[in-house]
């Protein structure tokens, strides 16, 4: 083994890596965001994972951001919009040359704790791996993908992607990680905002060919100048085929709306705004969107941003 993992949200990502990891007999701590979470999760004894109708509880070590050993390697499984701030609360922790795993879809989040941190080694993920939760640490796997991990310094892969291996992680390591969460980011702006304003599964998006294809020809643009060309090709062939490939699911936003969760709005959509306006391009259509969406958010009661 490597050293001790410490896994900073025990949410939907958070437990399903946590789980698999410890069960594999990889050391680890949850790290919960107060004394009444951790209180809760000691009464429920630890982890549950739900994985093909089958449930297991893990009784996973768990303690609070300001307890004092030394974090060696953090990975991060907040939302994109609270994960800066989680690994503050843990920062005075952090050892020289500490390892920081970021699990977070979209992008900002990423790069802001990167820059924040520059003594600590920074990993990016981005996941197509599915999970939720039913209730306070009971989670469920529900859907397998893959993790591509990436770094922007070292394209070397660390020793303990072994450990992935032993605890049945599904992973590549991805020399071109910013491709693939360009990519993904594309993707989801096609497709999540879209089937909120439509109140939609994904599969009914077919009947919006003319607005699909717009918004891909400007994200495409938008991905080619952030000097992201391979993550632009062929964009608007995947969104389709996703769109079929996921016909009866809602979105991840749409859920979120649903469920009057906060959404990642601003490391998605927002993001692409932002670079396209960083470039000098012009994307009515997905500035269009982004006001439209942000506009329900708001009648939801949601943050916008
Ligand atoms: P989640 O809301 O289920 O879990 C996040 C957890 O972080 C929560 O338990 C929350 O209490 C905790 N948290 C927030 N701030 C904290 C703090 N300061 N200290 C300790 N804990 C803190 O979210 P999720 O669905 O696991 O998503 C995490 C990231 O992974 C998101 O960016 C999401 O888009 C991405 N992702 C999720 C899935 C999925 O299937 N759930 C798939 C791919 C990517
Ligand atoms: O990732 C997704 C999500 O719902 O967030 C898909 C299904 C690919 C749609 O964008």
């Amino acid at each position: 083994m490597t050293g001790v993992w410490h896994v900073l949200g025990a949410g939907s990502l958070g437990g399903l890596w946590a789980t698999r990891l410890f069960r594999a007999g990889v050391p680890l701590h949850l790290i919960l965001r107060n004394p009444q979470r951790l209180a809760e999760y000691h009464a429920a004894g630890g982890l549950e994972l739900v994985e093909n109708g089958t449930s297991r509880f893990y009784p996973i070590p768990a303690e609070l951001p300001e307890a004092t050993t030394p974090i060696k390697r953090l990975l991060v499984a907040c939302k994109a919009y609270d994960a800066e701030a989680a690994v503050v609360e843990v920062a005075p922790r952090l050892a020289k040359h500490s390892e920081i795993l970021l699990l977070q879809n979209g992008l900002g989040s990423q790069q802001a704790i990167a820059k924040r941190w520059p003594e600590s080694h920074c990993i990016f993920i981005s996941s197509t791996e599915g999970a939720y939760r039913q209730a306070g640490f009971r989670i469920v796997h529900a859907g397998r993908g893959q993790n591509w991990l990436g770094d922007l310094v070292n394209t070397q892969p660390p020793p303990w992607l072994a450990e992935l291996n032993l605890a049945d992680i599904p992973y590549s390591w991805a020399e071109d990680i910013m491709g693939k969460l360009w990519r993904k980011l594309a993707i989801n702006c096609a497709i999540n905002p879209l089937s909120v304003l439509n109140d939609c599964r994904n599969g009914e998006l077919l009947n919006h060919s003319e607005k699909l294809h717009e918004l891909c020809w400007e994200l495409s643009e938008v991905l080619r100048a952030c000097a992201q060309t391979e993550a632009a090709d062929g964009l608007e062939a995947e969104v389709l085929r996703i769109i079929q490939a996921t016909a009866q699911n809602f979105s991840s936003m749409h859920q979120d709306v649903q469920s009057r969760r906060r959404t990642e709005v601003s490391f998605l959509l927002g993001q692409a705004c932002r670079a396209a306006h960083q470039h000098g391009l012009a994307t009515p259509e997905l500035c269009e969107l982004l006001d439209r969406l942000q506009v329900l958010l708001r009648r939801h009661g949601l943050p916008d941003d």
